[in-house]
């Protein structure tokens, strides 16, 4: 095992895997920018070093600075958080040329699922249910018009290289097509630097189901079940929970195993999230995550397992401590993200903390890096704190997520802290009946929000 690790992120991810570390007797090394020298992960940490200025380019994306930061504490390992150098397969390649390990997939595999055209060839060889489209990239608007006839319209035209709703277009006719398949090609260009694309049947009201897979790296994977992440607004996910309100365990059992196969198969190591549209009780394959996600916290509290721990214990070598026959599902876990975003734009609102109060008691887990007197500063995103509830089923989840809502107390910013008091008055959150569109849909109605 490692006697010390480096965390190469900041806020509230980077106290989740300290925490970890700390519990398992490892020694934790935060990287700061200037920006961030009071920040609490720096407090937190045993050692910390500054990497750069505020800018995320020159501190938390600076590869040579954080390499140098791991000889200069002698750090074994690197964990990265979610976001930042977590899916950069470039990253891995590099630390693994310096003779350190990268807590997390291989660069082979980053690579893979980074390229969503060669994650689902991947994934359809493997057997997982696909979306059905284009049989890989479609270069001309000619094969885009052929295929659209083929599948039948709506149909989406996505960017290989996309992410963040960005070089997606849906052509809802033919008479679409064009534009869709330009429009794509071209964010595909200007965002990604690839201008490759392929095509989708459009799924009209699907829900964004999600499968957590964990593997050794040496043959053995399982999985954890789903979360469904379908509230969302502008492919920002605002609350998740696991289990899936419309998934039933047959279900579970049925797209879990296909996922844990499929890992075991291709020798995944570590954590991954397999993302699936679902709808009319089908999953449909759209993309890979090969890192933890913010929403990983769920799965905890359903599974009672500490994931980063595991992804510690794979990366130096070391078995995971669950098989897949002793991780069994325990009630109900919700997590709502506390942003510093003024509602009712969601405009981001960095500035001073002049009181905070985490809830407490039963069930309930605040992962945040606030504290009284935080200045939250106006670089990084305007992720603040991740409130995550567990009940014995999901009516205890709910009313405990409330009654935690009212003990928070984040003064000196505005918070999405409001939205969740409102989204816990609807009927169909409660029911739990809501798809991708809902959120959208609900905001424009109740907020005004374009
Ligand atoms: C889709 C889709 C409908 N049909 N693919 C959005 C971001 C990217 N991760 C995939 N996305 C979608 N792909 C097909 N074939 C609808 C979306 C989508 C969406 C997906 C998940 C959660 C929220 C969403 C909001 C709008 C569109």
């Amino acid at each position: 095992m490692f006697k010390k690790i480096l965390i190469a992120n900041r806020g509230e991810i980077a106290l989740r895997v300290i925490r970890a570390a700390r519990e398992m007797g490892i020694v934790s090394v935060a990287v700061h920018s200037t920006a961030d020298s009071d920040a609490m992960h720096v407090r937190m940490a045993d050692e910390s070093v500054c990497i750069g200025p505020p800018s995320s380019q020159q501190s938390y994306l600076s590869i040579p600075s954080i390499i140098a930061a791991c000889e200069i504490t002698g750090a074994e390992a690197i964990h990265p958080g979610y976001g930042f150098l977590s899916e950069n397969a470039g990253f891995v390649q590099i630390i693994e040329d310096h003779g350190l390990t990268f807590i997390g997939p291989t660069a082979a595999h980053i690579r893979i699922m980074g390229d969503k055209i060669t994650a689902k060839d991947t994934m359809k060889e493997l057997g997982v249910p696909c979306v059905p489209g284009s049989d890989g990239g479609v270069p001309t608007v000619e094969d885009a018009k052929r295929i659209g006839e083929e599948i039948g319209y709506p149909v989406i035209i996505k960017a290989t290289a996309g992410g963040g709703g960005k070089g997606m277009k849906v052509a809802q006719t033919a008479a679409d097509m064009e534009r869709a398949f330009m429009t794509a090609r071209a964010e595909g260009k200007s965002n990604f630097g690839n201008d490759e694309v392929y095509i989708e049947k459009y799924l009209t009201t699907p829900r964004h189901i999600e499968i957590q897979v964990f593997g050794d790296g040496k043959g053995r994977a399982v999985h954890l079940g789903e979360r469904d992440c379908s509230l969302q607004r502008r492919h920002q996910k605002v609350f998740e929970e696991a289990p899936g309100p419309s998934i039933t365990e047959s279900e579970r059992a049925r797209i879990g195993k296909v996922c844990a196969d499929a890992m075991a198969n291709i020798n995944y190591i570590g954590a991954g999230t397999i993302e699936f549209l679902y709808e009319n009780g089908e999953f449909y394959f759209i993309e890979m995550n090969t890192r933890l996600q913010v929403e990983h916290p769920v799965t905890e509290g359903i599974f009672g397992v500490d994931l980063v721990r595991e992804q510690i214990r794979v990366a130096s070598g070391m078995d995971m401590s669950f098989t897949q026959e002793n991780l069994k599902i325990n009630g109900h876990a919700i997590e709502v993200r506390i942003n510093a975003e003024k509602l009712p734009n969601f405009s981001p609102c960095p500035g001073k903390i002049t009181q905070y109060h985490a809830p407490g008691g039963l069930g309930v887990r605040m992962d945040s890096a606030l504290y009284d007197g935080y200045s939250i500063p106006p670089y990084y995103d305007s992720l603040i704190g991740k409130l995550i509830v567990h009940g014995r089923d999901r009516p205890e989840a709910l009313a405990r997520l409330k009654r935690a809502l009212g003990e928070l107390i984040v003064d000196g910013v505005d918070t999405t802290i409001p939205l969740f008091h409102a989204l816990l008055e609807e009927k169909d959150v409660l029911t739990g009946d809501y798809n991708i569109h809902w959120l959208e849909h609900w905001l424009e109605t109740n907020l005004g929000d374009a």
